[in-house]
């Protein structure tokens, strides 16, 4: 089967998948922005379970349950601050997204959501990010694996429009605010 790729405007809290990605801070103790909404929303088990873990190093990843979540996972990864790009932020942002579909493959998982990483409180460049962020997930889809479906969670309209535009070209399944439930109606 190939797998889909969507993008979506939504709260990333809501969406029943097998994993939703965090965009942490190497603490992984919590913080603002999708970190903050996750760890609201999970409960605090969530960060029970993360003080076990070390923290996380930028551009890694590391797997929790959902706990009280739609989602049975999150995985924990945390992109570069942006310092103006010539230190190694575009990679590291790219190996986010690798890490974070590898740590979710090798736990069987099939359906992953991401935030637009490093693109808050980070302040990464959003059009460079997208790009980034689409073409690893492109490039992992390549080799076979449990994933079948990647969506791009964006919280904003221009979010959301700036993956529609770069996704158009390979076909991708589009989504609009207002088609609550449409996520869940692909992932079956
Ligand atoms: N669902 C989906 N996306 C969201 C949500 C949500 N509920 N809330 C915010 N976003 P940011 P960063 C989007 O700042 O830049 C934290 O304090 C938001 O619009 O959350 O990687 C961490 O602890 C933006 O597009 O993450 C770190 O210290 C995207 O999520 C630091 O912020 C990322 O914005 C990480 O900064």
């Amino acid at each position: 089967m190939t797998p889909t790729l969507q993008t979506l405007q939504a709260d990333i809290t809501q969406l029943d998948v097998d994993a939703i990605v965090n965009a942490a801070n190497t603490s992984l103790m919590g913080g603002g922005g999708v970190d903050g909404a996750i760890h609201r929303a999970a409960g605090h088990e969530l960060v029970a379970e993360c003080m076990t873990l070390n923290g996380c190093r930028t551009g890694e990843a590391k797997i929790t349950q959902g706990y009280r979540l739609k989602a049975r996972h999150v995985i924990h990864t945390v992109g570069p601050v942006w310092h103006g790009g010539g230190n190694g932020e575009p990679e590291l942002l790219r190996a986010c997204y690798q890490n974070s579909l590898a740590l979710a493959a090798e736990h069987g998982l099939q359906s992953i959501a991401f935030p637009c990483i490093s693109t808050g409180v980070y302040r990464f460049p959003a059009d460079q990010a997208a790009e980034i962020a689409l073409e690893a997930v492109k490039v992992f889809l390549q080799k076979p694996s449990s994933i079948q479906t990647v969506i791009f969670c964006c919280f904003s309209e221009a979010d959301r429009a700036r993956y529609e535009r770069l996704l158009s070209p390979i076909g991708a399944t589009q989504q609009s605010p207002g088609q609550g439930g449409v996520a869940e109606d692909a992932l079956g």
